[in-house]
């Protein structure tokens, strides 16, 4: 295979590509442990994997520096373990333990660390939104240079609270990034059975 002109390659080093796979396989071998116990009965609560998605989180991460803020929804163990937070503390917490990020109480969907910058971790749909641009609307009032990376899923991308959020970051020009994360599915619910279903109300309207 040809070789790629310079303008072509990525623009990262060996090393920091290493490292970037090795964050992703991390959070990979993460989740596959974590299935494991949530079917054995190890994991109390809810469990949703990151699966699949792990590029998102590691790529956005490579652009992020120290001082920088991210937050996410349900689905949050691998936002956890790219930005830096213990591998055994969130396995800890999935476990109910002690050593746990939140002391084996929070579970899966609620652990925080002030030291990575991570504010959670949210079970309400969307809800993390205006929470990340109350974390940037911090940040400019203080006068730093620091973002705070929003994500969230693509069934929460229609609620009424992330549009508000929009306008309210746009109108104070605040320094947040929202990630919308389209995996296809609202949880269980794939994009392809729902607008099937939006179909099929047209057609019979139609044919009424
Ligand atoms: C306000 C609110 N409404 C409904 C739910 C139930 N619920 C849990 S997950 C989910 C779908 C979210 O889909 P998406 O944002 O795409 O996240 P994904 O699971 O694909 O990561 C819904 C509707 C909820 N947790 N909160
Ligand atoms: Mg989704």
């Amino acid at each position: 295979m040809a070789a790629k002109k310079p303008a072509e390659r990525p623009n990262a080093s060996k090393e920091e590509l290493l490292k970037y796979y090795r964050d992703m396989l991390l959070i990979r071998r993460f989740e596959e442990k974590a299935g494991q116990l949530y079917g054995m009965g190890l994991i109390g609560g809810f469990c949703h994997l990151y699966i699949g998605q792990e590029a998102v989180v590691v790529g956005l991460e490579a652009a992020a520096k120290d001082g920088d803020k991210r937050l996410t929804s349900y689905r949050d163990h691998g936002h956890m373990l790219a930005c830096g937070m213990d591998a055994k503390g969130v396995m800890a917490e999935l476990t109910g333990r002690i050593g746990g990020y939140s002391k084996g109480k929070g579970g899966s969907m609620h652990m925080f660390s002030k030291e990575k910058h991570f504010y959670g971790g949210h079970g309400i749909v969307g809800a993390q939104v205006p929470l990340g641009a109350g974390l940037a609307f911090a940040d400019k009032y203080k006068g730093n240079d620091n973002v705070t990376f929003t994500y969230f899923g693509d069934g929460a991308a229609n609620q009424g609270q992330v549009y508000e959020t929009y306008n309210m970051a746009e109108l104070w020009d605040l320094p947040v990034i929202f990630v919308i994360e389209n995996n296809q599915y609202a949880m269980g619910t794939s994009v392809n059975l729902l607008s099937q279903s939006v179909a099929s109300v047209t057609s019979v309207e139609f044919t009424q």
